[in-house]
């Protein structure tokens, strides 16, 4: 019998996602470039369903049901085109090609081009979950043509996780939109984690807290609003001891690695004009950690003086609950800002209430506020900032005392929270009727004749600064 779908690629992901649709009933085509990887899953998995493994491509094309439905589960970048090279000329008209990983949005565009002149339809899909997700159910973004995505659709939606009976997959919309989407996912990933960091590290430096007290307050809002995925897992993380029975997390070296979709998200909302310094924070955040030996250097020349460990009273912890919740909303809000920006920019016609959904389940920012961001856009299409629909109006009011006090405390001690502090400064910045751009535009319009515009007149000005001072209409 003929397989329903091939899986190019199999290492941690494209194995999982391989074992999690022959889970389900379908018929599993396998083919890795090293062989050693489709003989490791069939010998240890084998028996989890139907597999056809395949040691070069023309049997594993021919293993699989026409139209051929591949997903191609490899590095992001060039491996992805050299794949896609290997394997169309094995190829009939109408086959669909998946690529499943971590593609920038717009080599999935150049791509879905390229294979659309060669009559392979070609959809960029976002899968996010990681190892475990891939094999119980992630959460998917496929972009591309819609018909293509109705012909895998059955398929997909059953791999997908579900929520509340919902499969967590949706189709986003033409073109590279799915990889976009997944980019923006993992850019609000950065900084959710940021903010983590942010409060272990004032709970950790200003009140003196060890790891196994630190789980337990992450634990503890574990069951309130912020209740999430990564809430648990750094609950998880804080606990485990090492084989000396101390804290692992102490032993971690602090340096953080990237792989590129936290930076892919911050320069393109550079370049579509929209204030995301959550993410943005997030991953210089993750650059100045890097830099590790010039750290160790500075920490020599500009000592940090350690608070006296104060005593954490439970409203001290409660502030810093309430400062990451409320730089949580801003975060979301810039990002979901950024794929309504895109949406026009690229004329994608993003669902972004559609998106909170398939984000509920499966995915690593799986969360339960995803609920109400999916309501606020379910029920407003028109939303300009997510901070402005009710319950987020609400929840940012009520956590900003507690959110100012964390952020003072943590200048006056010299803790680095670039995350909470610009959050605060995007919240103090966007809520001012009246800014100071005003004296900008001045300096703007003295050294460089930009001109500006007025209050109280319509039109535009240019002062003559260096010459009699006088004012003229331009
Ligand atoms: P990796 O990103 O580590 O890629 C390893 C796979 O790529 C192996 O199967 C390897 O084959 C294959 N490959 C490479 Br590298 N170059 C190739 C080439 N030129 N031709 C053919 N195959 C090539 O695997 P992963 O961690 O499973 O991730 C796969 C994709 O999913 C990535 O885009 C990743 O960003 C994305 N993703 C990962 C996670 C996660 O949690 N790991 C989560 C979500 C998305 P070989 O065995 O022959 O070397």
């Amino acid at each position: 019998e003929l397989a329903d779908l091939g899986v190019m690629g199999l290492a941690v992901m494209g194995a999982n996602l391989a074992r999690n649709a022959a889970r389900k009933g379908f018929g599993v085509a396998l083919y890795n470039r090293h062989g050693d990887k489709t003989d490791t899953l069939v010998s240890e998995f084998g028996h989890e369903g139907r597999f056809s493994p395949a040691k070069d491509l023309a049997g594993f094309v021919a293993a699989l049901a026409k139209p051929r439905v591949i997903i191609i589960m490899v590095k992001a970048g060039k491996p992805v085109d050299d794949v896609i090279d290997d394997l169309v000329p094995h190829l009939d008209d109408g086959d669909i090609v998946i690529d499943g990983g971590n593609s920038l949005f717009t080599d999935t565009d150049r791509r879905f081009e390229t294979l659309k002149s060669k009559n392979i339809r070609f959809i960029g899909m976002g899968v996010s979950g990681g190892e475990e997700g891939a094999l119980e159910g992630p959460s998917m973004m496929p972009g591309g043509e819609r018909e293509a995505y109705a012909r895998i659709e059955p398929m997909v939606t059953k791999m997908a996780a579900q929520v509340d009976g919902t499969p967590c997959c949706t189709f986003i919309g033409p073109g590279g939109a799915g990889h976009y989407v997944k980019m923006v996912h993992n850019g609000i990933e950065y900084a959710d984690m940021q903010l983590i960091t942010e409060a272990y590290d004032l709970m950790k430096t200003v009140y003196g807290l060890d790891a196994p007290a630190m789980a337990d307050v992450f634990k503890q809002w574990k069951s309130g609003d912020l209740d999430s995925y990564l809430i648990e897992i750094t609950a998880a993380v804080l606990a485990k001891t090492d084989s000396t029975g101390h804290p692992l997390v102490d032993s971690i070296v602090d340096q953080a690695e990237q792989k590129g979709t936290g930076r892919w998200t911050a320069a393109n909302a550079l370049e579509l004009g929209v204030p995301l310094t959550g993410i943005t924070e997030a991953v210089f955040a993750r650059v100045l950690s890097s830099q590790r030996k010039l750290r160790l250097e500075a920490a020599k020349a500009l000592p940090f003086k350690q608070p006296a460990g104060r005593k954490a009273q439970a409203a001290d912890l409660d502030a810093i609950r309430d400062a990451l919740y409320a730089s949580k909303i801003v975060a979301y809000a810039q990002g979901f800002e950024q794929m309504t920006a895109a949406s026009q920019q690229y004329g994608w016609d993003l669902k972004l209430g559609e998106v909170a959904t398939i984000w509920r389940g499966g995915c690593i920012i799986r969360a339960r506020f995803l609920d109400r961001i999916r309501d606020a856009y379910g029920s407003e299409t028109t939303l300009s900032n997510l901070i402005l629909q009710d319950y987020f109006r609400d929840a940012v009011l009520k956590a900003e005392p507690g959110w100012r006090r964390v952020v003072s405390l943590a200048v006056e001690h010299g803790v680095a929270i670039p995350a909470f502090s610009s959050s605060l400064s995007y919240y103090d910045g966007l809520r001012r009727e009246r800014g100071p751009a005003n004296l900008l535009q001045g300096l703007r319009d003295y050294f460089g004749a930009h001109t500006y515009r007025r209050l109280d007149q319509e039109g535009s000005f240019h002062t003559r600064w260096s010459q009699d001072g006088s004012e003229v209409k331009v």
